[in-house]
């Protein structure tokens, strides 16, 4: 497609979609035009993925997933279908901005974290492998929530991404499917039939994910939720208005909000119906569509391989099997064993708090035939491997990562650490009894957001460098290796970088009125907010360090900025009390003179993908800082060190696999060993022990506790001061030392910005492994049994 076909297209949609003149359109406007016109450019490819499963009858994947945090799609649509220079072409000679037309766009948050937004990079992989695939969620009307700051505490507002249309996708509204809950069980001579006593409609919305090149499409999949029942005339008419719309409402409840806390479940009634709600409308149409091709359900394992994101979507065992048995009037123990080769699961965590698991009574009054099918499927369990009874029920609770693993095919962790120790602590006892069912998948991220868009300058470089394609082969940047001791591409390499910061630099001034100067080291911390992260010890280095600029003023220090960005989930309230920290730091530190030019401290509000995406690009150092064997895997780690950025970070999730690839001279590694870490937790007073060997640490929890971020009010972070002295369970004192020691030599290690700018370099050319392309392969092959369908 040429630029002035690209141009024609927008101005047709403008007039014909949107009912507007080129004189009176806005930004907006001009958004939605463009996106319709690129995204008519994606319908055929579409079509054309869809006829070619059908007609080669490959097997399907479907990826259930409570989360997809997809961010904007304008952008990644015109990238992957090569249009950007046609798109930023046309929109000059519309008399547009491109950049401020893309900016326009706003955030798809439908995720929390790293889980929703390992789902999306998944999501652009497939289709760019071409294997045919289905993203299936909830269609969330507010997504994760806004985070501004009101006198540095963390205010939260809706997020309303849906209040202006979303042109990516399609409503099917004749796809829809009932959900039932409640209600009662009769055991008949024919079986057991569910009479529900509630249901609600479940109504899909289609978003094509194109993938690299425009060459295949699949399709992500999301359930809006509505009433069954039309809306009540007669009660309306006798003036009982919000009685007529409350049906409608109640339903609208299930798909009306992200749960926002990323690590514990809230034991909530509608998070277990969300829960339901999009699973059995999956499994519904996953079903539909194999009975429109096959004939025989036994051979359901063969043809369709659905992987549960987390146990979000666990009942998805359970229920298949309830579909089979009740509905198929397949023997159950042969349902049972259909819906284990058809499932897998992925565990994403292992800290306890996180692990799901509902009361059976609640399971039993929402869902009764299913609380009785995971009793059957427990004493299954105990019959067919001399597992213990009473593994996924236990104590009244329902552990649903239990029922995953014993109702899945393949179980897999994230990183290789965490699938170890996956098998040596909360699965050691299912392992033992099913040893092949545990396998590794590290995770990946796309390349084609998180280095080609995110990144120009860069890849232009790259491509400059080793030619193109790499985009959908980055174990081609190993290439790159060769050019490393090349001063000019040095050069290159560190002007890239620059200019990233000077952007950056460009947006903090505008965003939070503080000058940053794109020469000083940028030093970035982004993720949720958790004590286990250890944001707590970041913002103790800053104390330490503004502490001993201050000491010693004479010194040539290496000048800092600290960036941090994430969330707390609003029910958390030690990670809160950490953003108010951060804040009160930072303007202390940044309105004293004496470390002016030296530390500066910045706190943008709302971290979401697209601060992510501006954010990933212009880092020095990436801090991955976590109490070792607490972090699952990590992918942000991944889209530093991709795009040359230093890591400084623990042996944790992926972390360690990095490490390997890198290089030990490539990466700034401090701290204890996941071992180390159980060790010194039994030590008693290992906080206080720590406090007195390190002064630097000492005097900025003396800080803490004397007021100094406190105008006014001296105690008010005391809370913290005590968490740290008394109560460390994430050893941030012991690892301390070790942390401000590390610090300091990437501090001099940055003052030989040519050597900086190598080991940068070759951060980048030893990074193609963390592809979320080599990830899918490893799930296609190991998992799923599916291949690429071109
Ligand atoms: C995250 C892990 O914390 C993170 O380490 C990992 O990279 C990511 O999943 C993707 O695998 N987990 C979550 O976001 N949430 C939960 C409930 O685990």
């Amino acid at each position: 497609m040429t630029k002035d076909e690209l141009k024609s297209e927008i101005l047709r949609h403008l007039a014909f979609s949107f009912g507007k003149d080129a004189a009176h359109a806005q930004t907006r406007d001009w958004r939605m035009a463009l996106s319709l016109a690129i995204r008519d450019r994606v319908v055929t490819p579409w079509f054309e993925s869809t006829r070619k499963t059908y007609e080669g009858r490959h097997k399907r994947v479907y990826y259930l997933s409570m989360e997809f945090l997809i961010g904007r799609l304008l952008q990644d649509a015109i990238v992957n279908l090569g249009l950007d220079d046609a798109a930023r072409e046309a929109c000059l000679e519309l008399g547009l901005s491109y950049d401020q037309v893309l900016a326009d766009e706003p955030d798809a948050a439908l995720g929390n974290g790293g889980l929703g937004r390992l789902a999306a990079c998944f999501l652009d992989s497939l289709s760019t492998l071409g294997i045919p695939a289905y993203g299936y969620g909830i269609r969330y009307e507010h997504g994760l929530f806004r985070q501004s700051f009101h006198e540095g505490r963390q205010v939260e507002q809706a997020e309303d991404w849906l209040s202006q249309p979303h042109p990516w996708e399609f409503e099917r509204p004749e796809v829809c499917y009932g959900v039932g809950f409640y209600g009662t069980v009769r055991e008949g001579e024919d079986g057991a039939h569910w009479d529900a006593g509630d249901m609600v409609v479940a109504k899909a919305y289609d978003t094509p994910i194109i993938g690299w090149q425009g060459r295949w499409a699949n399709t992500l999949r999301l359930w809006s939720a509505q009433s069954r029942t039309q809306f009540d005339l007669a009660r309306f008419n006798e003036g009982q208005f919000a009685g007529a719309a409350e049906p409608e409402a109640l339903a609208r409840t299930i798909s009306r909000v992200l749960y926002p806390n990323d690590s514990t479940p809230q034991g909530k009634e509608l998070r277990l119906k969300q829960e339901y709600f999009f699973t059995a409308a999956s499994l519904a149409d996953i079903l539909r569509r194999y009975h429109s091709e096959y004939t025989d359900i036994r051979a359901l394992p063969k043809h369709v391989a659905i992987q549960l994101n987390d146990t979000h979507p666990a009942i998805a065992g359970p229920e298949l099997v309830r579909i089979l048995h009740d509905e198929h009037w397949v023997e159950l123990d042969d349902a049972i064993e259909i819906a284990r080769g058809t499932l897998n699961y992925t565990n994403h965590t292992l800290l306890p708090e996180a692990l799901e698991s509902w009361h059976e009574g609640l399971m039993r009054h929402l869902l009764p035939r299913h609380m009785r099918l995971i009793e059957q499927i427990d004493d299954w369990h105990a019959r067919t491997s001399k597992g213990r009874k009473m593994s996924t029920i236990d104590h009244g609770q329902v552990k649903m990562g239990e029922l995953s693993f014993v109702l899945a095919n393949k179980v897999n962790g994230v990183s290789a650490l965490h699938t170890d120790l996956m098998k040596k602590t909360v699965f050691s006892e299912l392992h033992t009894l099913h040893p092949d069912r545990i396998l590794n998948q590290t995770n990946g991220i796309t390349p084609r957001r998180w280095l080609r868009t995110c990144n120009p300058t860069l890849s232009a470089l790259i491509t400059d460098t080793i030619g193109s394609g790499w985009e959908d082969d980055l174990d081609r940047l190993e290439d790159l290796e060769a050019h490393v001791g090349d001063a000019g591409f040095r050069a290159a390499f560190a002007e890239a970088k620059h200019a990233n910061k000077a952007r950056l630099a460009n947006r903090i001034r505008a965003i939070r009125g503080v000058s940053i100067d794109p020469d000083a080291m940028f030093d970035i911390q982004v993720k949720r907010i958790h004590e286990y992260k250890r944001q707590l010890m970041n913002v103790l280095e800053v104390i330490a360090l503004w502490d001993a600029i201050r000491r010693n003023p004479g010194k040539d220090w290496t000048p800092r900025v600290k960036i941090f960005g994430g969330k707390a989930a609003p029910g958390y309230h030690t990670a809160k009390e950490i953003v108010h920290l951060i804040n009160d730091v930072a303007r202390v530190v940044n309105a004293d003179e004496d470390v002016a030019g030296r530390l500066t401290v910045v706190f943008p509000p709302n971290y979401n993908v697209t601060m992510a995406e501006r954010l990933v690009p212009a880092a020095d150092l990436s801090q991955q800082i976590s109490t070792a064997g607490k972090e699952a895997s990590g992918t942000g780690n991944m889209k530093f060190a991709l795009n040359g950025a230093l890591t400084i970070g623990t042996l944790d999730g992926a972390n360690v696999e990095i490490r390997e690839r890198v290089g030990d001279d490539n990466f700034f590694l401090f701290g204890m060993t996941a071992d180390e870490v159980v060790e010194r937790r039994a030590v008693p007073d290992h906080a206080a022990e720590a406090i007195a060997a390190s002064p630097e640490l000492a005097r900025a929890i003396e800080h803490i506790e004397r007021g100094s971020f406190g105008p006014g009010e001296p105690d008010r972070h005391r809370h913290l001061a005590n968490l740290l002295r008394h109560h460390d369970y994430f050893l941030v004192c012991s690892d301390f030392a070790s942390y401000w020691k590390v610090s300091r030599e990437v501090d001099e290690a940055y003052r030989d910005r040519d050597r900086w700018t190598r080991m940068a370099a070759l951060n980048t050319a030893r990074s193609g492994w963390f592809s979320s392309d080599r990830t899918i392969r490893g799930y296609a092959e190991e998992i799923w049994g599916a291949t690429p369908a071109i």
